[in-house]
């Protein structure tokens, strides 16, 4: 986050490096709390899961995704330090693979090759490549675990492909056969994922700074998915032709609810203001179809200039599925570094013990009517 934040909001900091046939992605995660368990089985599943999905390219077949832990880690508990991780490639040919002759359009290429003026397409797209997205999901998968300690889930699913809206099957042969189409065409395809967080106390994010709050934050999270358009939270643009007198969600005494209060719908997609509110958080986003396709678009040969089809090389028909994976990876991140930093503590059991005052079981009608009576 920029330096216009609050430090007080973000909890966690994560930073990825390696390109995708490079000997490795590398991964930092700081900020976790002492003493956490790690189930790193479960980290490994969860980096398998972001090759599911009918449409990925031939990578999926052999790529083995080794996880190492390099560091932050004690007789399996975290330290308190940073987490260090690798993700070894099964393909390391960085140096040798050929260039690419002509940009694609919708790739970072021919930006990049503008950026460094010159030709190495190559030096641009191996980290442009969606492949950093294996060393987020590792880092994620361990955000994951520190909020199912809090009873928080984190759960995304893909609504569309190609046009295709999801079908009452969860099986989808419907996608895989558009998937299939697409592919027999040599064309791409995007889609609609929606993700969605339950179990999330009020009051994580913050609003003191415009880049504090929870939306923004998980917002930015999802648009930085390669090839992620567009992204919406509750009824987010259906909201534009809806009257606010059905929109905003209604305030009700609900005995269960959180401090005595339920809401009478979720509209809003369990962010106000910046803050989670207690509701689930749901959002939804936009994938494009990928750059990369066997005939190729409009293009021109870096050499010459001359009028040509993109240069195509090995790639995915199709990777919503994937993108719905890691989806849900950096709302983990997000929300875990929210949680981090609204229960502070330094092992994970101070944590337990501040998040078990955070007044649930209260009642509004209890607390002070003015901020001077919790001091
Ligand atoms: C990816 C690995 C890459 C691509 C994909 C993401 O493998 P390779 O290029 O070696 O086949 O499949 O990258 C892109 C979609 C892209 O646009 O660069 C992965 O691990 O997810």
């Amino acid at each position: 986050m920029s330096h216009s934040s609050s430090p007080a909001v973000h909890g966690l900091r994560w930073t990825t490096a390696g390109e995708s046939h490079g000997p490795c992605l590398v991964a930092v995660l700081e900020g976790l709390p002492a003493a956490m368990p790690i189930d790193w089985d479960a980290v490994s599943e969860g980096m398998r899961r972001r090759w599911k999905g009918y449409g990925r390219g031939p990578r999926a077949k052999f790529e083995k995704d080794v996880l190492k832990v390099l560091g932050g880690i004690k007789n399996g508990v975290t330290l308190g330090s940073p987490l260090a991780l690798s993700v070894g490639n099964s393909d390391t040919r960085i140096d040798t693979l050929p260039n690419l002759k002509a940009p694609r359009p919708g790739h970072a290429d021919l930006a990049g090759a503008m950026r460094s003026k010159t030709r190495d397409l190559r030096a641009v797209l191996e980290r442009a490549s969606a492949r950093e997205t294996a060393a987020r999901t590792a880092l994620g998968e361990v955000a994951r675990q520190l909020l199912a300690q809090f009873g928080i889930t984190v759960k995304a699913e893909t609504l569309e492909i190609g046009g295709t809206p999801r079908g009452s099957d969860p099986e989808t042969p419907a996608w895989n056969e558009t998937i299939r189409a697409a592919h027999e065409r040599g064309d791409s395809l995007g889609g609609v994922f929606q993700v969605r967080v339950e179990g999330c106390p009020p009051g994580l994010g913050g609003l003191e700074q415009p880049v504090d709050r929870l939306d923004v934050r998980l917002m930015a999270a999802l648009a930085s998915i390669p090839a992620i358009r567009g992204v919406e939270i509750g009824l987010g643009f259906r909201g534009a032709s809806t009257p606010g007198s059905k929109y905003h969600d209604g305030i009700v005494p609900e005995e269960a609810g959180w401090a005595g209060v339920g809401r009478s719908s979720n509209r809003c997609g369990g962010i106000e203001g910046g803050l989670t509110n207690g509701q689930a958080i749901e959002l939804r986003a936009v994938m494009k179809p990928i750059p990369t396709m066997r005939h190729g678009a409009d293009s021109v040969k870096m050499e010459t200039l001359e009028s040509s089809r993109a240069t195509y090389e090995r790639s995915d028909v199709c990777s919503v599925e994937p993108a719905s994976v890691v989806g849900e990876i950096v709302v983990c991140l997000e929300l875990a570094s929210a949680l981090r930093a609204r229960l502070g503590g330094w092992t994970l059991a101070e944590m337990r013990e501040r998040f078990a005052t955070l007044g649930g079981e209260e009642r509004l009608s209890d607390w002070p009517d003015d901020l001077s009576g919790r001091s």
